[in-house]
Formats: C-alpha cells, sequence, structure tokens
C-alpha cells in the first residue's frame, strides 16, 4: 500500500487525496465543473432542508482503519471529494486478454470508448438516485431516518463526483461533455431521462426508498465490484473507495425494511390479529401489512435485475476480453480468469418454457453477476423472515422469479407469475395488481407518510432503529432543522 495515497488535501476547492494541487488542467476543469454541480444540488437535489444541520459523515482519509468524520453540516457545505483506494504496488490485470500485464494507469487506447461508456453510465445512476428521493425529506418517519437519506444522497454526490473526476482527467474533450451532460440529464424527464430504466422510477415513499437502497443499490455495489477488478487502475481504486461508502446505504435499506417488517409484526400482535393477509385489519392500526411488503419487493427486485443487461451479452463479454470489467471477487476466483472454454448456465425462454441452457461463460457475465447479486440479497431476505417468525407468524417474503416483470433480457417480451408460470397477457392485466403495488396500495402507504421531526420519535409505521448512528442516544438531534 503507498502510504502517499491515504492523506486528503483539504487546502484545494476540492478534497482530494488524487495531487489535484500539481495538476492544475484537472482541477480547473473541475473548478469549472464544480458551480453547475451546485445548481444542480440546489435544483434536484433534497427539497427544503439546506439550511438545516445535519450530523453527516465526510470521508476524510481513504485508510480502511478510519476514513470518516462525523459532524453537522448543511448538506450545500459538504466537502465532496475526489478520493481513491490507496494504490496497490505492482497490480496487474486479473483477467481477459491482459491477464497478468501491469495495470494501466492511462486509458489504453484500443478501449478508450468503452470504458468512456462504462464510467458514464455509472455515474449516470448517481445524480439520479438523488433526484428521485428528493422529495423524501418532507415526510420523514424520524430525525435519524432523515438524517440517514441525506447521507446517502450526498454521498451519492461524491460518487458523480468520482465519475467525473477520471472523465475530466481521462477523457479530455469528449469527458468534459459526457460530465456536462450528468448534470443534464434528469431522472423521469422525457426530453433527456437518465439512461438506465429504475433510475427514472419514482420513489414516491420511504418504503421504496428502503427497498430501493437495499435492492438497487445492491445493484451498485455488484457493479463497483466488477469495476474495481478493472485493469484500468484508476477506475478501481475509484470504485474500491466507493464501495466502502456504498455499505452504509445498504444498511439504510436491509434495517428500514426490517424495522418496517418489525413494527407490523408488533402491531399485529398487540392487537390479537393470527393472519397476516387480513390486510384491511393490519392497515387500520397504522402499519403496512405484510402482503404489500411482498409487492414493493417484487417491484424494486425486478427493476433491479433489469439493471444487469441482457442474460447473453457480447458487449460484457467484450468488456471482460479487454480487461475493463471483470467478476464479483475475481481474483479470489480459482480458473484462469480467461474463460475461453467456458460455459455457464443461463435461464432463457425455450419453446415457450423457462430452461437453463449452458452458454459461453464469456458471453454470460451478465448473467453470473446477477446470479451473485440474487444469492446477496437472499441474505438479508432471511434475516426479514427472522423478525416474523419470532413474532410467531408463519409468512415468508421471498424473491420473485427472474422471469416474472422483466423489461430487459430474455424475459422482456413475456408475462410470468413471481412463482414463474408463464401467463398470457390477459391474465397479467387481471392478475398483475396482486404482484405489485396498485395505486390503492400507493395510496395506504402514502396515507402513512406523515412527518415526524420530534427528537427520539418515530412515525407508527417503523420501529426504532436498535442503535444509532456514530453510537449516538437514541435522542440524539440527527438533524437540526430550524438552524
Ligand atoms: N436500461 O449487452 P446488453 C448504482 C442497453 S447502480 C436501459 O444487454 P450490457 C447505484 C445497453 O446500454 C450500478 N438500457 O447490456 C445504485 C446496450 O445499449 P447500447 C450502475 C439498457 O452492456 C443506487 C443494450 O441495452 N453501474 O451504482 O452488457 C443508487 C444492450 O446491452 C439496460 C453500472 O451499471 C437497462 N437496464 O450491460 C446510486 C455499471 N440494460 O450500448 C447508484 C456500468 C442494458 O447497445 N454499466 N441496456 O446502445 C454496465 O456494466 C453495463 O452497461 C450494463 C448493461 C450492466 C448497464
Amino acid at each position: 500500500m503507498n502510504i502517499e495515497n491515504i492523506k486528503v488535501d483539504y487546502s484545494t476547492k476540492i478534497p482530494n487525496n488524487v495531487g489535484l494541487t500539481e495538476d492544475r488542467r484537472v482541477l480547473k476543469a473541475l473548478e469549472s465543473w464544480h458551480p453547475g454541480y451546485i445548481n444542480w444540488w440546489n435544483d434536484m437535489g433534497p427539497e427544503g432542508f439546506q439550511e438545516s444541520l445535519v450530523y453527516l459523515r465526510t470521508a476524510y482519509s481513504v485508510d480502511p482503519r478510519g476514513w470518516a468524520k462525523f459532524d453537522y453540516v448543511k448538506m450545500p457545505d459538504y466537502r465532496w471529494g475526489v478520493l481513491l483506494a490507496p494504490q496497490e504496488e505492482n497490480r496487474v490485470v486479473p483477467f481477459g486478454h491482459h491477464f497478468g500485464e501491469p495495470a494501466w494507469q492511462d486509458v489504453p487506447g484500443e478501449h478508450r470508448a468503452m470504458l468512456r461508456r462504462l464510467i458514464v453510465i455509472q455515474g449516470d445512476t448517481e445524480p439520479a438516485s438523488v433526484e428521485q428521493q428528493r422529495h423524501l425529506g418532507k415526510t420523514a418517519p424520524s430525525l435519524y431516518d432523515m438524517r440517514n437519506l441525506f447521507q446517502v444522497n450526498v454521498e451519492e454526490g461524491r460518487h458523480l463526483w468520482a465519475m467525473v473526476y477520471l472523465l475530466q482527467k481521462y477523457f479530455g474533450r469528449d469527458g468534459r461533455e459526457e460530465a456536462d451532460g450528468l448534470l443534464r440529464r434528469r431522472s423521469g424527464s422525457d426530453d433527456a431521462p437518465r439512461m438506465l430504466g429504475a433510475f427514472n422510477e419514482a420513489t414516491p415513499d420511504w418504503l421504496s426508498f428502503f427497498m430501493f437502497t437495499y435492492f438497487t443499490d445492491r445493484d451498485g455495489k455488484m457493479q463497483l465490484h466488477s469495476l474495481a477488478q478493472s485493469g484500468f487502475d484508476p477506475l478501481s481504486r475509484t470504485c474500491r473507495f466507493m464501495l466502502t461508502e456504498e455499505a452504509h446505504h445498504m444498511f439504510v435499506g436491509e434495517t428500514g425494511v426490517g424495522r418496517v417488517i418489525q413494527r407490523t409484526c408488533d402491531a399485529m400482535r398487540e392487537a390479537g390479529i393470527e393472519d397476516p393477509n387480513d390486510i384491511a385489519k393490519v392497515r387500520a392500526l397504522g402499519v403496512i401489512d405484510l402482503p404489500t411488503i411482498q409487492k414493493k419487493l417484487n417491484l424494486h427486485y425486478t427493476l433491479s435485475l433489469d439493471l444487469f443487461g441482457s442474460e447473453v451479452s457480447t458487449n460484457a463479454a467484450n468488456a471482460f476480453n479487454a480487461g475493463i470489467k471483470g467478476r464479483y471477487h475475481e481474483t479470489q476466483i480459482q480458473d484462469d480468469h480467461k474463460l475461453e472454454n467456458d460455459t455457464y448456465p443461463v435461464l432463457k425462454l425455450v419453446n415457450g418454457e423457462i430452461k437453463r441452457v449452458d452458454e459461453p461463460a464469456l458471453t454470460a457475465l451478465n448473467m453470473r453477476l446477477r446470479d451473485d447479486y440474487t444469492q446477496d440479497c437472499v441474505k438479508g431476505m432471511l434475516r426479514w423472515n427472522k423478525i416474523i417468525g419470532l413474532a410467531g407468524y408463519d409468512y415468508k417474503l421471498t424473491l420473485p422469479n427472474v422471469a416474472f416483470h422483466r423489461q430487459i433480457g430474455e424475459f422482456k417480451s413475456i408475462h410470468a407469475t413471481p412463482d414463474g408460470v408463464l401467463i398470457d397477457d390477459a391474465t397479467w392485466g387481471k392478475r398483475k395488481g396482486d404482484w405489485l403495488p396498485s395505486t390503492e396500495d400507493g395510496d395506504f402507504i402514502a396515507s402513512l407518510m406523515t412527518p415526524v421531526s420530534e427528537i427520539g420519535k418515530f412515525a407508527s409505521w417503523i420501529a426504532p432503529p436498535k442503535v444509532g448512528i456514530d453510537n449516538k442516544p437514541g435522542d440524539f438531534e440527527y438533524v437540526k432543522i430550524e438552524s
């Protein structure tokens, strides 16, 4: 590990550990991008609360033993910095045609377009998620949750900076144009939407936010892990540091959904409700019934599956061969890291049936990453089910079949039930509302979204967390709204 890279320079406007003071060209480019970013943050970042003091963590080092400091900050004053994980000495390209060659410190000319595209797609998701969540501060169920939302938002902002740095430093004029484009597109816009489907969907309520941070941020984790393997070392180092921050986002999602489930189970028990499917009775208690939680899960899991691209993809094969995007935990996999003669089982539609078919492992890389993702999703779901089981209810949340509700890939043109049974359009039309949130479900959840801003208090539909952020006590004022 190169110790020099651990220290972050706070003397420039843009905190960084990439030597910006000596790199005047890039510093200038970033400084001229900065006002546009602040305008974007003011227009599209959290609505309201920009003058509030929020107890946020800021990255001040990239040393894994201690990299963040907590303090009250007004969001527009957050120090969005450019931080790369320390450079590993003698790192080599860990997969593909260039396997074993020294990792690149500059963009290899032949792979420039592909690298730029992947960096732009990654960058595009970061501001998109902030835009999707911008209305949520107004209905936060507690100051604790409000702070977590804002923490996630400022860090997604920093992740945008991370990608913009790579574009400005390594891609010259087209990099600058792409960096501007990242501030121009808008989530859900008709004229200039964000690039990937899930990032143009609404995040209408807090249960959606928790599902998003559980399922969609976890796609982020998988994609960042694959890019962290990249032979292009600056991208690898950038993604490795982003992953340190990303863990908290998924924690917010997992514990958020868990606390909703906990509160629902507690309320059902107190009221003596035995059947968790008795939706009307459960809703009358002012909590979200488990079947509706399952529907939200179905929606966010499947939107996130779409983010992996097609099961069989030559783009993915090309990126792997080029040494640009690897597999999850590439360096820990025991094989030749070239995959030239290997196969991987892919779920496909064959004569109207869902079947596993062996495909060349190289073109099946999206499917493989998606499988790794699904395994990762299951872990938290088991913990949610444990909460339900401990409360004495015979109800299990499940992940729907991958053929259900898909807009990308092998199953985009058919309909299937969450159990993976193929159905016709008419049946889908009739049953859709049983599996995905209906307008009525949305209205019910919306009716619960009344803000709670009293210190240490929580909305009726969510349990308090087990521990506070930064070990703060239950009555800690995470956001000083009027400052
Ligand atoms: N929506 O070969 P194909 C995160 C396009 S989340 C729209 O199937 P490929 C975060 C594709 O662009 C992680 N279009 O797919 C989370 C291509 O178009 P072109 C974000 C789609 O390229 C929460 C065509 O279809 N990072 O960080 O192998 C909060 C055929 O493509 C979609 C990344 O995704 C879609 N869903 O894989 C904040 C990493 N899927 O080029 C942040 C970078 C495919 O033929 N991106 N298409 O016109 C990639 O690795 C890949 O581009 C993809 C697609 C995984 C997205």
